[in-house]
């Protein structure tokens, strides 16, 4: 099967796949595997395919943003893939998770706007629970702080005239907040495919604890290090598992 958007055939491709948004570091990602090749970068979505520890798996882009995103997430489960582990970037809501923390996403606070348009109102956006205890298990022992909890999926990025309500979702006890998961678990539950997700803090989201937004440090980007190490273990765990 050709899928068009992302450009590739479901014969290329196996049942584990790490995506992450930037397509830049789907490159990074797929310089860890064995045998990498790039099957094809089409928009945002840039594909490759190779082996970790004897695990067969792609590393796919999304882009920013849940709408172009689920188009991966669908199309690739189209193609077969079984097993969606995210490895992105959070805000943080949370002092005992800043910058250069990991953040193991249990489940999303639908918010978006793509899944509203899919599945009703008050549909859970939950992660596979094994995905959640291999990223936990493999996060930890890399060292660094690790939180696990709910993250909110937002649409907006640069607030408009309305508030996004952060303060209520810290509140209800979320942990912290990007723009993709609700999107991945909520086609994930549709479509019979497991997902999870990993996200490496680069600043607090919450306003009282915000300074400049920087995402460019050094300890961001050994925290982007860390995640893709700990999603990597996650396959090889979860692959073992399956057998
Ligand atoms: O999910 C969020 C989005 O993809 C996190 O980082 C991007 C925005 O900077």
């Amino acid at each position: 099967m050709y899928l068009p958007i992302l450009q590739i055939h479901s014969e290329d491709i196996p049942e584990y796949a790490i995506v992450c948004g930037d397509p830049r570091r789907a490159e990074v990602i797929s310089r860890k595997l064995e045998g990498a090749r790039e099957l094809a970068f089409a928009r945002e979505y840039r594909t490759f395919v190779g082996d970790y520890q004897g695990v067969h798996l792609a590393v796919v882009s999304h882009g920013v943003g849940s709408a172009g995103a689920a188009i991966c997430f669908e199309e690739l489960i189209r193609a077969g893939v079984k097993t969606l582990i995210r490895v992105g970037t959070a805000g943080s809501y949370s002092e005992q998770t800043p910058a250069g923390s990991l953040i193991v996403s249990t489940a999303a606070v639908r918010t978006d706007g793509l899944t509203r348009s899919i599945v009703p109102d008050g549909f859970p956006a939950v992660a596979d629970s094994r995905i959640v205890e291999a990223l936990d298990a493999s996060a930890r022992e890399l060292g660094g702080v690790v939180g696990k909890g709910i993250t909110v999926t937002v649409d907006v990025f640069f607030e408009g005239a309305l508030d996004v309500p952060h303060k209520t979702y810290k509140k209800a006890g979320a942990i912290g907040v990007e723009m993709e998961i609700a999107a991945l678990y909520v086609i994930a539950s549709l479509r019979g495919a497991r997902a999870g997700a990993i996200l490496a803090v680069d600043g607090y989201a919450d306003a009282d604890l915000a300074a400049e937004y920087d995402p460019h440090t050094d300890v961001v980007a050994q925290a982007v290090e860390r995640e893709i190490e700990a999603a990597l273990r996650a396959v090889a765990k979860l692959a073992d598992q399956d057998a």
